[in-house]
């Protein structure tokens, strides 16, 4: 079937740089999407936009490119709850990819166990308006209570206005949950403001939350030095994302989020991306916790216990 995109849609950045900063050793992009191509996994009826390919070779590509290990795949909106292009993404990773799935709640147990053989660890939450419809919180909390059994965890995509709101939704989740991109965060207001506060306190009162300290190019009003000629990238989300970072080293992620849907202004150089690294984790004590401890111990923890023959710290599947 062939898709026409969404009018104004940015493709993905063709050229990306080689990054300055050399990655740790296995580290993990823990929030990548891949989409399509439609003609194999067609979008889905229900989707909000339609972006352009993004296959999984071209998602492998990036990976080496860049100098990453591994990959967390998240099941983007435009593909509704239909996980095809994602589990053949992770059933030709070589066990390098690990996936986080959008269900419904009538999901079978075989379909779960089937996603689980393929590598998914997670199910996605979206509360961003723009990008799903409505979904009941007791479908939700459903299934929650399906994965959970499973060592899956939840991963929450909503915006900081509606965190208030959430709080309580939230807070009665019964597995680890990881907020996409620290909660949207308005990078305009003041880093020590009550909007951001609330996040930390968020973080602060529940040990099971994780944050992906991700999308600084989707974040930030500053942008990217090439369009205002500034010397770091992005500079007005980095107070931001270096307070999580260094408050909850141990549950923090950081992913590309390529492809990078629903961007307007401008397509980040994901080189750039990995460079602005250094700036939100500064020391390789917390680099190695960010890019590699932490998404080992949540979507590998069987590997951990291999390399240090202990057991699987809280956090994974067999965690506490
Ligand atoms: C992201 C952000 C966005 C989109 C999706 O699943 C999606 O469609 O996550 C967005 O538009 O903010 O994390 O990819």
């Amino acid at each position: 079937m062939v898709f026409e995109k969404t009018p104004g849609w940015l493709d993905w950045y063709q050229g990306p740089s080689r990054p300055r900063f050399v990655l740790p050793a296995g580290s993990v992009d823990a929030h990548c999407h891949v989409f399509g191509p439609g003609e194999r996994f067609p979008y889905a009826p229900e989707r909000k936009y339609t972006p352009c390919d993004a296959s999984r070779e071209q998602l492998f590509a990036l990976r080496d490119h860049l100098g990453f290990a591994r990959n967390v795949i998240v099941q983007a909106t435009c593909h509704g709850a239909d996980n095809r292009a994602l589990v053949d993404a992770l059933e030709h990773s070589g066990g390098r990819a690990r996936g986080v799935a959008t269900v419904r709640r009538d999901v079978s147990d075989e379909q779960l166990r089937a996603l689980d053989a393929a590598g998914v660890r997670g199910v996605r939450f979206n509360f961003v308006r723009r990008l799903v419809d409505f979904t009941p919180r007791d479908e939700l909390m459903d299934i929650a209570a399906r994965i959970a059994p499973l060592g899956w965890h939840v991963v929450i995509y909503f915006e900081a206005v509606d965190l208030p709101e959430l709080w309580d939704f939230f807070s009665s989740l019964p597995t680890t949950v990881v907020v996409d991109h620290m909660g949207r965060p308005d990078v305009s207001k003041p880093v020590d403001g009550p909007e951001f506060e609330l996040f930390l306190r968020f973080m602060r009162e529940h040990d099971n939350v994780w944050s992906k300290v991700s999308c600084p190019e989707r974040l930030s009003v500053s942008g990217p030095p090439a369009l205002h000629g500034q010397q770091a990238a992005y500079r007005d989300v980095v107070p931001f994302a270096r307070r999580i970072v260094e408050t909850f080293p141990d549950r923090v992620l950081w992913g590309t989020d390529w492809p990078h849907p629903n961007l307007k202004n401008h397509m980040p150089d994901d080189g750039l991306l990995v460079d602005f690294i250094p700036h939100i984790a500064p020391t390789e004590a917390l680099q190695r916790k960010l890019l590699v401890d932490n998404p080992m111990r949540l979507y590998w923890p069987e590997e951990l216990g291999r390399e240090h023959g202990t057991h699987t710290p809280q956090g994974g599947r067999d965690g506490a």
